[in-house]
């Protein structure tokens, strides 16, 4: 059972993981749980205050350091777990991190809001900052959101149907394999100029034949798309042999 704990001014934005899809279904069979905690309500004057201007000028608002330590000593109180802090300045997010955190009992996400939040909170209440990305949201919210579906997929039976996490992209640090479903040709229809067949070996119920096909285009692609996986990954003789295959049919489809 893992447990987020979630500071936001925005708790109602959490219904896309606790209501909707894979994620929603593996709350409802327990594997994971959540505690929203709003720092508005750990203010104490009559406006609820939970920014103010920056210090030195500048555009935007920055999160008050006061009621952010005030949630976050609830938070704990309540048995929460190590607090991240969501902002672009944060180690990247990746599937070694997100392999992590599915090993943690409890974390804590704090979300920002505004221009950021106030250093000093940072520096006395956060264990590590993570980002999804380089680009500015407006809000820390989408990112956890991000961390705690890549996370709950990672909980066995999260994923139902017996399919579990470990046959995704990157699990092996490669891109995954294209995937396809019925019709076997499509566009359909004599109209349709250009039509598509589904490639014939994922048709013939040879699994190690299908395994085999599928790791090619997974190495391939990693090739063409994110050499840098692919750098960062030893591969097997058989590997080796099955991009060569994969580079020389490009080379002679020049695709
Ligand atoms: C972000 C990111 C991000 C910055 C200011 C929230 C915003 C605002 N978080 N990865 N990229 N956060 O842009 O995690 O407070």
């Amino acid at each position: 059972m893992i447990h987020f704990d979630v500071v936001t001014l925005f708790p109602e934005m959490f219904a896309a993981v606790t209501h909707s899809g894979i994620c929603g279904r593996a709350m409802e069979a327990g594997l994971w749980s959540i505690g929203l905690w709003n720092p508005r309500d750990f203010t104490k004057d009559t406006h609820r205050t939970v920014d103010d201007r920056p210090y030195g000028g500048g555009p935007g608002m920055v999160m008050l350091a006061p009621p952010l330590e005030r949630t976050l000593d609830a938070v704990k109180e309540s048995g929460g777990g190590k607090v991240i802090y969501l902002s672009p300045q944060g180690r990247k997010l990746d599937h070694e991190k997100v392999m992590e955190l599915a090993g943690r009992e409890a974390t804590t996400l704090l979300c920002g809001r505004y221009e950021g939040v106030d250093e000093r909170l940072i520096e006395r209440r956060v264990d590590e900052e993570l980002s999804i990305g380089d680009y500015v949201l407006s809000g820390g919210e989408l990112a956890a959101m991000t961390v705690m579906d890549a996370v709950v997929r990672q909980i066995p039976g999260a994923l139902g149907g017996g399919q579990s996490a470990a046959e995704e992209s990157f699990v092996d640090g490669l891109l995954d394999c294209p995937q396809y479903t019925r019709p076997e040709v499509w566009p359909e229809g004599d109209g349709a100029k250009v039509t598509a067949r589904v490639p014939s070996i994922l048709l013939g119920g040879h699994h190690e034949n299908i395994r085999r096909w599928r790791l090619k285009q997974a190495l391939g692609r990693t090739w063409q798309r994110r050499p840098d996986l692919l750098a960062a990954r030893k591969l097997s003789e058989d590997e080796g042999k099955l991009l060569e295959e994969f580079r020389r049919e490009c080379g002679e489809s020049g695709k």
